[in-house]
């Protein structure tokens, strides 16, 4: 469950929050395919209650009526349709899984497919689930059970959605048949959200009922889906990433929170020559990163100071050194704008959601970010997939915030988060020749529009990098963009 069986010679994924699948078939082919991007994480694909009262809130999504695949994103045939088309363009899809929980209590009870809820009876037809599938009495996990209480953190409700049992059978098999029903249309793994409030041999049991993936959709045959599950430990609590590692791979809350202090000043860049597990992080292999996600850009879930989108500076900076570094599965975020934490997605009168729109320097409009389309990150998605299973060599710094490091033969990269400029004479581990940094810049035929940078015979090349300069970073690389 911890191989995310991306097609060859690919490695990140991106998270397309609230985006519709029509719009996201269309992104694989014009844009993610092409670009070499792995796979998308998708937001929930099952039908969730309709939340009025807050305006039609991005969080209404983690608040299932049934497991029908109708949602403001699209219908069934629309979610079919997308897999199909990205599968065919060379990118995976991975679904947000809701399996801990189903809805809140609520004034309003329709759902986006048209099923209704009787929540005072825990009656759920379109699944259909009864009181006999909850967690029973109810209870509420309070802030202070995170540190004393596992059993009332998985069996108590999280912010009072109505909890499952995964310890019956009847849940588990309803579980099961959604999670294989999309399997079967080809998806290649799942996000399993609120994994730490369900207990982790009730997981085992589900995840070992999955099919494997649908060689008709370009997978080798006996695959196991990719799980990551969304454990958020930073330690301290009754409930430990350690707990889950054994069963799939588990969401590094640590290294977006780290990365974003060290790339806003709070540490020095040069103590992440050895990051990873000596910074207490998990095992690689264990490990999906990210900086930010859809909770902790905006407040919610955990994590403190995390860079998003609106410190565009030090966030593609962070950006770059987790797609330049070996560590962990990555995964970027592309966002909607957002001023209040609340606020849906862009969309009409009507609560139907508004397709992004693409500008001609390639960015979105309509009110979408697209961070996945920004120069400085999709480029190093190319940087990652050439620097493959390369470790890192040729470390240099300066004792502060200026630092450089190789990825074997394939890649060179460089940041200075120092109030003075960097010109240094470096090793870049790159045969002779010019190449053109991918960060200001990108071939254009035979010129380069951003920063060249000449390799001589012993591989080394003047690197500068202003510390006025639009980013913070210089990354070049073999192959025909750079
Ligand atoms: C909404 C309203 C609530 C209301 C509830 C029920 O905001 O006021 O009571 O509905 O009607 C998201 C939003 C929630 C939202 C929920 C349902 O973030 O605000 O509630 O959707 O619509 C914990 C969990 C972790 C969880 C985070 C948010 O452990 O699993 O809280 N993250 C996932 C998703 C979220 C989603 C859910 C789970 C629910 O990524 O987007 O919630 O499906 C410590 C602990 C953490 C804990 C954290 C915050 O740090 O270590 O484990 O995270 O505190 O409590
Ligand atoms: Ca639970």
């Amino acid at each position: 469950y911890k191989n995310p069986h991306y097609a060859p010679g690919r490695t990140t994924m991106v998270h397309l929050f609230e985006w519709k699948w029509d719009d996201i078939a269309a992104e694989c082919e014009r844009w993610l395919g092409p670009r070499g991007f792995g796979g998308i994480q998708i937001s929930p694909p099952n039908e969730n209650l309709i939340i009025w009262s807050h305006n039609r809130p991005w969080w209404e999504r983690y608040q299932p009526m049934s497991y029908q695949l109708t949602t403001r994103s699209g219908n069934e045939q629309q979610f079919a349709s997308m897999v199909r088309r990205c599968n065919d363009a060379g990118v995976r899809i991975y679904v947000d899984a809701i399996i801990n929980h189903m809805t809140g209590t609520w004034n309003e009870n329709v759902g986006t497919g048209g099923n209704t809820a009787n929540f005072g009876q825990f009656n759920y037809p379109g699944v259909p689930f009864g009181r006999n599938d909850f967690n029973w009495p109810e209870c509420y996990i309070e802030p202070s059970d995170y540190g004393c209480c596992p059993e009332r953190v998985r069996n108590c409700q999280l912010s009072g959605l109505k909890d499952l049992n995964q310890g019956t059978e009847y849940v588990r098999q309803m579980i099961v048949t959604f999670m294989n029903r999309l399997i079967d249309m080809g998806v290649a793994g799942f996000r399993i959200d609120a994994a730490k409030h369900m207990w982790p041999g009730d997981l085992r049991i589900i995840y070992d009922r999955l099919h494997n993936l649908n060689t008709a959709h370009g997978f080798p045959s006996g695959a196991r889906p990719y799980i990551y599950q969304e454990v958020i430990d930073l330690g301290g609590e009754a409930v430990s990433r350690d707990e889950y590692t054994p069963l799939a791979a588990v969401t590094e809350f640590k290294f977006g929170m780290e990365l974003s202090r060290a790339f806003q000043g709070g540490n020095q860049l040069r103590w992440l020559a050895n990051w990873g597990p000596q910074w207490n992080l998990l095992a690689s292999a264990d490990s999906l990163v990210f900086i930010d996600n859809h909770d902790n850009q905006r407040g919610h879930g955990a994590g403190g100071n995390i860079l998003t989108y609106k410190q565009a500076r030090p966030y593609k900076g962070a950006i770059a050194f987790m797609l330049a570094h070996p560590y962990g599965e990555p995964q970027l975020m592309s966002s909607f704008g957002f001023q209040n934490t609340e606020a849906g997605p862009p969309m009409d009168s009507s609560g139907n959601l508004i397709s992004p729109s693409i500008n001609s320097d390639n960015t979105c409009g309509n009110g979408w970010i697209c961070e996945h389309r920004w120069r400085q990150i999709y480029q190093m998605v190319a940087f990652r997939n050439v620097a493959g299973n390369t470790n890192i060599n040729d470390w240099w710094d300066n004792g502060s915030n200026q630092i450089a490091f190789c990825r074997g033969g394939q890649g060179f990269i460089a940041f200075n988060n120092d109030s003075w400029d960097l010109n240094q004479n470096l090793q870049t581990c790159l045969p002779a020749g010019r190449y053109c940094d991918v960060i200001s810049g990108s071939k254009s035929g035979n010129s380069c529009t951003g920063k060249t940078v000449t390799v001589g015979n012993d591989g080394r090349a003047l690197i500068s990098v202003g510390a006025n300069d639009y980013d913070m970073m210089l990354a070049i690389h073999r192959g025909p963009e750079s």
